[in-house]
């Protein structure tokens, strides 16, 4: 059994104008997708290992055979990393609430501190790479952290919650060099429900 491309939740218009269409269309059609064929590509000479999820697969990222091991940790992390981007958005937006909101406001010392941090992360990352609330399972409590290209936070034991693509392809068309704007548009479209949902998953 091969990975599929997951379909997106909502048009590919649906987050307009904070995010654009045509990004939303190449981000989805093309770049998702070639994560997912080289993911593909590289369990073909492991078959064995697509019987795995692909949180399983990165979660033990130093079990798969070191011959394929940069690819599954790149495109599957891709794969992966996609796939909850698209689900952490929603045209609704809003903000968090309930035990989330909690965590935050513990973590972070209140909302707006929290957007600031992760805002800091996300447009401080050198390259390409992604900014993430992640659940630590150690301590129970919340984190930012930044990871580069597509290495999944799963490498690391942590649980993503809420994951922001930081790859010039995600904003360039729309935003061209200015990635703070970037951010500010898409806390519009952050699907805070789905978040809290894979918050209450984790604990
Ligand atoms: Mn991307």
């Amino acid at each position: 059994m091969a990975f599929e491309l997951p379909p997106l939740p909502y048009d590919y218009n649906a987050l307009e104008p904070h995010i654009d269409e045509r990004t939303m269309q190449i981000h989805h059609d093309k770049h998702h997708q070639a994560y997912t064929n080289g993911l593909n590509a590289a369990l073909e000479r492991h078959p064995e290992l697509q019987k795995r999820s692909i949180e399983e697969l990165l979660s033990h990222i130093e079990a798969v055979p070191e011959e394929i091991r940069a690819a599954v940790n790149f495109h599957g992390g891709g794969f992966f990393n996609h796939s909850v981007f698209w689900e952490n958005m929603s045209p609704t937006g809003g903000e968090p609430s309930g035990e989330l909101a909690s965590a935050i406001r513990d973590a972070f010392g209140g909302f707006e501190r929290f957007k600031e941090q992760f805002k800091g992360a996300a447009t401080g990352i050198q390259g390409s790479g992604w900014a993430w609330l992640a659940y630590t399972p150690l301590t129970g409590g919340l984190e930012i952290r930044n990871m580069p290209n597509q290495t999944s936070i799963l490498t690391e034991g942590l649980t993503p919650l809420l994951g922001l693509d930081m790859w010039e392809h995600a904003y360039y068309l729309k935003h061209q060099n200015n990635k703070g704007a970037y951010v500010d548009a898409w806390w519009n479209v952050v699907h805070w429900e789905d978040v809290a949902r894979r918050f209450q998953e984790a604990r």
